[in-house]
This record gives structure tokens, sequence and C-alpha cells, in this order.
């Protein structure tokens, strides 16, 4: 390589650290401030769980409502008018996929809020699949090279213009997400895709709560949904379309999300229990990882850069993380006894991955009350070798991203806990 490029390439790999690390935040293991976590089986009276019926009627609702209350924000249930409407149905990437396009109308009318959801199964499963199902960044089309895949009619990122600009997803956007996807891989393995557009629901900006779904609804209060519950809440309606569809298994449907959208699966598991199984992949700060460590993304920088994510309630914990009631290791076990897999990047300092995996560990008393072992490890696993147990974690070499050894291990968990019924 001639000098021109290598110091192209320099500047490249550095600008990368640049955005996976910003400047004044804390990525030294030896500065986590020293805390206390809320103890997920005593109750706020001071009583200890000590049965699963006790998790189960008190303390597991008790937790559910302060993370209601103090992060995510409550949400509506299902709307009384939601409308599915199949509008695709067929065989396609050369018969080794079912591929259906599903409208969902969340006031049942065809141009109000609306969602669609792209759905690829095993073209010959004898009776309902196993699903994982996701929401995606940039547009359905940008998940596979297929033609017929609908553009987004929502509002997409701009990827040069900021993210509060009006694009409207075009052509040349297909496929170009399709590396973190291997569609073919899931259905050779026995299980369906399904994804949506996330913007579809609620468009990724602070837009004083009037586009998407939030249309339909009156300005949330500081104890209501932010765009993570809203995300969260529009997997939900996936989830009321699946019990009609013969061909998906609903009550086996994990929930996978990168980054935001890996926040957005741990409060859908938590919030909604038919999810049988929860991927949270490179999800940090308001996700996996530990607010209490403040270790790169804090509360307070996330509660600034995205005051739409989580309610006006959550602000209280700016540079305050010991007050609030709860840690993300509750967010873990409200999954429990379900299986969850947490995931980080070696390379994604940002979000913690150590505060990822301790997120885990802490919620291992409540799957212990259930006699299972939950995450099987002592120390943080080296790099590249997963452990899974009821809870799954590795840290993979490499970014923050998704890619096909992140699938390989949801794939891998998902046999051991989901496994496609025996015939
Ligand atoms: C970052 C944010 C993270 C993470 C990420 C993403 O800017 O600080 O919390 O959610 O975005 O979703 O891509």
């Amino acid at each position: 390589m001639n000098s021109m490029l290598w110091l192209i390439a320099i500047l490249f790999v550095s600008m990368n650290a640049l955005i996976a690390q910003p400047k004044g935040y804390n990525y030294d293991e030896g500065k986590v401030p020293k805390y206390t976590l809320p103890d997920p089986l005593l109750m706020t009276d001071g009583d200890r769980v000590k049965t699963v019926k006790e998790w189960e009627t008190q303390r597991r609702p008790e937790i559910l409502e302060l993370f209601k209350k103090e992060m995510y924000g409550r949400a509506p249930g299902k709307p009384a008018n939601l409308k599915f409407s199949v509008f695709d149905e067929q065989q396609v990437l050369k018969g080794k996929a079912v591929r259906k396009q599903v409208e969902i109308q969340f006031a049942g009318k065809a141009d109000g809020p609306r969602m669609t959801v792209l759905i690829y199964l095993p073209p010959k499963a004898k009776g309902p699949v196993p699903t994982f199902l996701t929401l995606n960044f940039r547009g359905n089309h940008t998940v596979a090279d297929d033609p017929n895949i609908r553009l987004p009619h929502s509002w997409v990122r701009g990827r040069t213009k900021g993210e509060t600009v009006d694009n409207r997803a075009t052509e040349k956007g297909r496929g170009v997400a399709k590396s973190r996807w291997g569609v073919m891989n899931i259905l050779k393995r026995g299980y369906g895709l399904a994804t949506i557009y996330y913007g579809d629901i609620d468009p990724d900006f602070d837009d004083g709560w009037k586009n998407g779904v939030h249309a339909l609804y009156p300005k949330p209060k500081p104890d209501e949904w932010g765009s993570i519950a809203t995300w969260a809440w529009g997997l939900s309606r996936a989830l009321d379309y699946f019990e009609t569809d013969k061909d998906i298994d609903h009550k086996r449907v994990a929930v996978m999300g990168h980054s935001r959208l890996g926040k957005t699966s741990l409060w859908a598991g938590a919030a909604d229990q038919r999810f049988a199984l929860v991927i949270s992949n490179n999800s940090g700060c308001g996700g996996a990882a530990l607010s209490r460590r403040a270790f790169g993304e804090t509360v307070k920088r996330i509660n600034t850069s995205f005051p739409h994510w989580f309610n006006d309630n959550f602000l209280k914990y700016n540079d305050n993380e010991n007050a609030c009631p709860v840690d993300q290791h509750m967010l873990v076990a409200l999954a429990a006894p379900r299986p969850v897999y947490i995931a980080s990047a070696v390379g994604d300092k940002w979000a913690d991955p150590n505060g990822e995996f301790l997120s885990g560990i802490h919620a291992n008393p409540v799957y212990q009350l259930y006699g299972l072992s939950g995450l099987p490890a002592s120390k943080q696993p080296p790099v590249d070798s997963p452990v899974m147990g009821r809870i799954g974690y590795h840290v993979r070499s490499g970014k923050h991203d998704v890619t096909d050894f992140d699938w390989e291990q949801y794939l891998k968990f998902a046999d051991k806990h989901l496994k496609p019924r025996k015939k």
C-alpha cells in the first residue's frame, strides 16, 4: 500500500474508534464507582422472596411497575381496531423461502399509523415454525436482496443530512443491511424470520410525540411510554398477528434486537411474557449494561442525546444512578424463567461489555429460584467463547454490529431452548 492509502486507512480506523468511544467517559475498570445493586429478591417492604409464587405475584409485578414508572414508561394495551392485512404470500428466493408481508393497521385504517411485517419462512415446514422477531434500522427492504419487499412508507434515518430529516426510502437501499441477517441460514435451521422497520412504529427523533403510533394517543405523561416502550409495543402487536397465523408458532417467538433495538427487545420480553426467548445484541446503557457502573455511555448522556427514548421520570437519574430503585440486572430477571441471551463485542466499550455480562450474573438468583442455573459463569468468559445456560452470554471480537458469529450463537441457543418440535 502506498503512504496515501495508509494515511486514509489510519484516519478511517481512528474515526471509527472516536465514534465507538466518545471522549470524556470512563473506559477504565479501575475507575468504576463503588455501587450497591438493588436486590431483585428483596421486596420494597423489606421481606425476602422465597418462592416462585412470591416472585411471580409480588416482586416481579413490583419491579415491572418500577421500570414502567421510572424509565421506559407505561404503554397502552392492544388497540380495539387493530387490523391485519396479508398482502403478499409466495415462494421466493428460488423456492427456498416463503415470503409473507403483512400490514398491521393500528387504528384499522389504511391511511393511519401502520407497520409492515416482512416474514420469511422455511418452505417445507410441517406445522408452525419457531420464529425470530426483530426490528430493523433502515427498512425491511434493506434486509435481503429481494425486489418485491415493500419500501417503508415512513421517515427513514438520513445518512448525510442528520437524523431528523424526513427522508424517503429508495430502491438504492435494497439489501444494504443483509450482512446482519443471514436469512437463508435461519430458514435452513428450521426457523422463521420476521422483521419490522422500527420507524413505522415511531420515527426515531424527538418530534413532540406526533408521528407514528403516537398520533393516536395523547402526549405521554412523565411515567408514560418513550420510544423504546413504543417500539416494544409494536413488537407485541406483531405477536398479536402471529397468534392468527397458522404457519408461525406464536408460543416459540424469540425477540432479538441490536443496540437501541436490543434495549427494546429486553423491554419487550419484560413487558410481554408471550415472548418465549429474548436476545440482546450490544444493547448497552438502558439495555443490558448496569447503569450504576457509569462505564462508557451514562444515563445522563443517553437522556441528553436521545431525550425521547425513555420517559421524563428517568431524567431524575442523570448523574444520580444510585437513587434509581432498579438497575438493568432486574430487567434481565424480568425474563425469568425464560431464556435470555446477552451479547457484547470487545470493540464496543461504549456499551460496557462487562456491565452487560454482570447484569446476567446478578439476574441469577431469580433463575435459581426456579431451580435453573441462569448464567453459568463466575467471570466474564474469554473473547469468542460463548457460555449458555438459561442465560447465555458472549463477548465477540470486533465492533458494535450484528455478525454471523452472533447469529450462530442465537441459533444454537434457540436449538437448546426452543428446539423445533419433534415430528
Ligand atoms: C448510540 C447510543 C447507544 C446505542 C446506539 C445504537 O448512539 O449511544 O445507546 O443505542 O446508538 O442504537 O445504534
